[in-house]
């Protein structure tokens, strides 16, 4: 069934159980998944001096490590002096969202693997094995090496054979936020997930501390509704977009304190388009770039940033507001899933007589759409095995019409004793409501007929 096809098919309402079923396990879903702590030197580790430690420190000048939502860390073994990770090229299962599983490939596991993190001037030893069921290699992209390390499969190596493992010895020269991806049939093997960031501090740190410090990666999949297996093949209709490969609400949270100091580090190998990620509620400045750091006499205020397919885009921002901020795509097709796309437009459509015919064969019948799309995330109507319903999730105030590439920034007042999964609890007069008729009177506005 594709999903024009399940459109016309309309609104039955049998499969109402297993969306309310669906919707209060996303609830509680997005817990932050904590990263395996990287091995710093221990005269590294100690908290810095009057506040409890928030995360590890990585780097000198108390930098800390990153955290990757939804994903993990890779770790170190250091030996002689060098870091030696190793990094496992294979098939995974990947849940995207509650309810939606499928067949990927990914590294030690995951989709995208885990965050390489280091400091700039590290010695590191990447072991790389390969258990797909073709050969691949890995390109470590925007970091700068010795021609012989860059992964290219035919250009700078042979690619990596099936059950052969590989090592690569890189000296990072350079800080920066990078990514690392397959250079050998690329278009099949990052369709698939094989994705991953890769972080260097710098020895000495650049402008302002962080209080946090996360990395993002964005990335756009083809899975037809039912399906298991993305499809590489794809060109230009994607139907699942993802933020650290997580569908929303799989997503988990940005958890912040109010007048921290946040860092974002986004990367984009989504196959063919580039994501404008928006924040609300904060502006925010353009720090870095995988080429680079921005002067700060060059950085421009922004609150979208567009990620390049191929680049990333470092963001650092203070919220001054607490709440509970969006923070996503700004192509409204991608903030959808699945279901959502290719529907015919049937906004205004006089549709009474078909919903008559259509129900004397289909008696709870209902042709959607004609008053609009909103909150078909959570209409009871049945979905496909395996598939998200084509928007959001549950919110406080009833159900979040975005999915896909959304997360949410939580800003809070205690950031550390603060539930991951808990929502904003507002000041009293502080959210929107319905008019006061007596007010609007004063006002001298009318709502008409
Ligand atoms: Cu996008």
């Amino acid at each position: 069934m594709d999903r024009r096809e399940f459109f016309r098919i309309g609104g039955v309402a049998a499969g109402a159980s297993l969306l309310a079923r669906a919707t209060h396990a996303q609830l509680r879903a997005p817990e932050a998944d904590q990263p395996a702590p990287s091995v710093a030197a221990p005269e590294q580790q100690s908290a810095v001096a009057g506040r409890p430690p928030r995360a590890s420190i990585v780097a000198p000048g108390g930098q800390i490590a990153v955290v990757t939502p939804n994903g993990s860390t890779l770790p170190w073994r250091v030996v002689d002096g060098v870091k030696v990770g190793h990094l496992i090229a294979e098939p995974v299962e990947h849940e995207f969202a509650p309810g939606l599983v499928a067949q990927c490939w990914g590294y030690n596991g995951s989709t995208p693997g885990p965050t390489i993190e280091a400091v700039e001037g590290d010695r590191l030893r990447i072991y790389v094995t390969n258990r797909l069921p073709e050969p691949t290699t890995v390109h470590w992209h925007g970091v700068i090496l010795p021609n012989g390390m860059d992964g290219v499969a035919g250009l700078t190596q042979r690619a990596i054979g099936v059950g052969e493992t590989y090592v690569y010895e890189l000296t990072m020269r350079y800080p920066g936020t990078f990514m690392y991806h397959p250079h050998f049939d690329e278009m099949t093997q990052i369709a698939l997930g094989m994705t991953g960031m890769f972080v260097v501090h710098p020895r000495r740190p650049r402008g302002p501390r962080v209080d946090r410090d996360f990395a993002l990666m964005t990335h756009e999949w083809r899975l037809n509704v039912g399906a298991r297996r993305p499809d590489p093949s794809e060109m230009k209709d994607f139907n699942l977009l993802t933020f650290n490969s997580k569908a929303f609400p799989g997503t988990a949270p940005l958890l912040v304190g109010k007048g921290e100091r946040v860092r974002i580090r986004l990367g984009n190998l989504s196959p063919m388009d580039h994501h404008p990620i928006h924040l609300h509620g904060v502006a925010f400045n353009v720090t870095a770039t995988d080429g680079g750091y921005v002067p700060a006499s060059a950085q421009l205020p922004e609150t979208t940033v567009l990620v390049p397919v191929g680049g990333t885009r470092v963001i650092e921002l203070v919220p001054e507001e607490a709440g509970d901020w969006a923070m996503h795509c700004h192509m409204t097709h991608h903030v959808m899933t699945q279901m959502g796309h290719g529907l015919p437009p049937m906004i205004g459509a006089e549709t009474r007589t078909l919903d008559q015919r259509m129900s004397r064969v289909l008696p709870q019948y209902m042709t959607m759409g004609t008053q609009g799309m909103g909150n078909m995330g959570e209409m009871k109507m049945p979905i496909p095995p395996n598939s998200l319903p084509m928007r959001g999730g549950p919110g406080p105030f009833g159900p979040i019409d975005m999915g896909g590439m959304f997360t949410v920034l939580k800003v809070r007042d205690e950031p550390d004793s603060a539930d991951p999964a808990g929502w904003y609890s507002h000041p009293t007069d502080t959210v929107a409501g319905l008019a006061d008729p007596a007010r609007m009177a004063a006002d001298g506005v009318t709502a008409g007929s």
